[in-house]
């Protein structure tokens, strides 16, 4: 559709919020330092076999002791916001609020201090997938439901140390991810196999510590700190193949249902899994002589308890497929997630690349997305707390396909504002630097710098396109070309 595609030129809301991210476990390393515990990455990443060239975080970006440099260059762009996460372990070595390493809390003291004093703004994630290894010991971890006490009392340990400063929280990055990948049998840490079973019971605790620690908040801090908390979900956009089948249109709105709304329908519709997945998996529960169904239930308080419980919608987004009906749906004899939801799911091949198999550039796919949110939870306040391109040329600064995908990207989120009243009020450039990329350890680069993993300083240098996002940052969007633009120039 050319109007839909056409540039759209024009500023983003006064008070847009630009940003950038990264997580703890991707950049700081120091797993060691200082009585931190280790967390199931540390020992995911350590076991040989599980990532790309047996990479590990064990110093990363090393941001452990250079975070006065990742500071340093977040105010070179000028970006008046900075997203990043808290190593639960670093801070609770052993998931526990019964010994508190003040090492950790000063290790994020300092930079939050260090970031304040440079004007920028954090945007703090309690969890992003460093889950501390003596609670997937003790008990599971997200299996059971033990953790949703801990992570409550991990977060109030955050909100007591840190809320007199933060006021932008995350609870969960992409519980999706946490469930489906780890748990489910998608090659992340923990590492545990138990496909449509096992991840079902994990999503069920992350939803319930979700709302633990948002009400944590809501009761004893929001009344003295006054800040936000939220939750970051993670989706594709599902483009029904085929808009003028029915079946095509029903499996596109299953697929989105099965994936955002597993957490998104919970928190911001009803306090409940969305009416497919309960039929679907109940369904399919009882055809596999299950005596109850895969998909757990809430209590009716519990989801009085998990409606409403996100100040904000937080959405990382990437990418965009095709879903379509299969022929036939055989349910499978084993359990699977997959299964339980019929949907064939493709990129299409003539989408560009990125240097990761998953990701390919379809700037279309986010304002569809931002739209159905909209409609589907009653048009919420959206920050985009994560969009970004990979490449696989660890070296290049110049990255001509990152800088096409940001402003492409960037200029869909426009649009979504513009043209279909979506109410954005951030958008997070995934990454500040290059990092360890999980399974791809640092063969898939998402950064707006370069960082040097073969030198022991962990260099960072700017690469083209971090001029570009600072560009599209001082003017608040794309201005009509008879503005004067103003242009970012490189640091010296
Ligand atoms: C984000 O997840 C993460 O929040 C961030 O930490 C990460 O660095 C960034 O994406 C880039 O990946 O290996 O083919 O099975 C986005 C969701 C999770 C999508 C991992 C791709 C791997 C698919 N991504 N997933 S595959």
């Amino acid at each position: 559709d050319p109007e839909r595609d056409a540039f759209l030129f024009g500023t983003f809301p006064e008070g847009f919020i630009w940003s950038s991210a990264t997580s703890s476990y991707q950049i700081e390393g120091g797993y060691d330092a200082d009585g931190k515990g280790y967390n199931i990455w540390d020992t995911f990443a350590n076991t040989p076999g599980n990532i790309a060239n047996n990479d590990t975080g064990n110093i990363a970006c090393d941001s452990y002791n250079k975070w006065e440099e990742d500071v340093r260059i977040i105010k070179e762009l000028d970006l008046e916001y900075y997203r990043f996460s808290l190593s639960w372990s670093r801070i609770l070595p052993d998931g526990t609020a019964d010994n508190v390493n003040q090492a950790g809390i000063d290790y994020y003291n300092n930079l939050i201090d260090g970031l304040l004093a440079d004007g920028i703004t954090p945007m703090v994630t309690l969890y992003h997938w460093d889950l501390p290894q003596d609670l997937q010991d003790d008990y599971g971890g997200w299996l059971n439901e033990t953790i949703i006490y801990d992570f409550g009392e991990y977060a109030r340990v955050c909100y007591e140390n840190f809320g007199d400063r933060v006021k932008l929280w995350l609870t969960l990055n992409e519980p999706w991810i946490i469930a489906q990948l780890g748990y489910g049998c998608g090659g992340f840490a923990p590492g545990v196999c138990a496909d449509g079973t096992g991840s079902y019971v994990a999503a069920h605790n992350l939803i319930k510590s979700h709302a633990k620690a948002w009400h944590i908040y809501d009761d004893d801090f929001r009344a003295t700190q006054a800040g936000r908390v939220g939750i970051t979900l993670n989706s594709d956009w599902m483009e029904p193949y085929n808009r003028s089948l029915e079946t095509d249109l029903n499996a596109a709105e299953r697929a989105q249902q099965f994936h955002l709304g597993w957490f998104g329908h919970p928190i911001f519709v009803d306090g409940d899994y969305p009416e497919v997945m309960r039929e679907m998996i109940d369904y399919s529960s009882e055809v596999q002589g299950y005596n109850e169904s895969r998909l757990p239930t809430f209590t009716a308080l519990e989801k009085e308890y998990i409606l409403g419980s996100s100040d904000f919608f937080g959405l990382n987004h990437y990418t965009t497929g095709y879903a379509s009906k299969p022929d036939e749906w055989v349910i499978s004899d084993n359990p699977s997630y997959y299964n339980d939801y019929a949907v064939d799911f493709w990129k299409d091949p003539e989408w560009p690349s990125s240097g990761s198999d998953w990701l390919k550039s379809v700037p279309w796919g986010i304002r569809r997305l931002l739209e159905w949110i909209k409609d589907e939870y009653g048009d919420p306040e959206i920050y985009v707390t994560e969009n970004g391109f990979s490449t696989k040329d660890i070296d290049d600064l110049n990255d001509p396909d990152r800088i096409d995908y940001y402003q492409s990207y960037i200029d869909e989120v426009l649009k979504a504002i513009e043209m279909d009243g979506v109410n954005v009020k951030a958008y997070t450039a995934w990454s500040l630097m290059d990092n360890f990329e999980w399974a791809a350890g640092y063969t898939e680069r998402f950064g707006m710098h370069h960082v040097d993993f073969d030198d022991d300083d962990r260099p960072r240098t700017q690469k083209d396109s971090s001029l570009f996002y600072a560009t599209v940052k001082a003017n608040n969007g794309f201005p009509k070309p008879t503005e004067e633009p103003i242009t970012e120039e490189p640091a010296v």
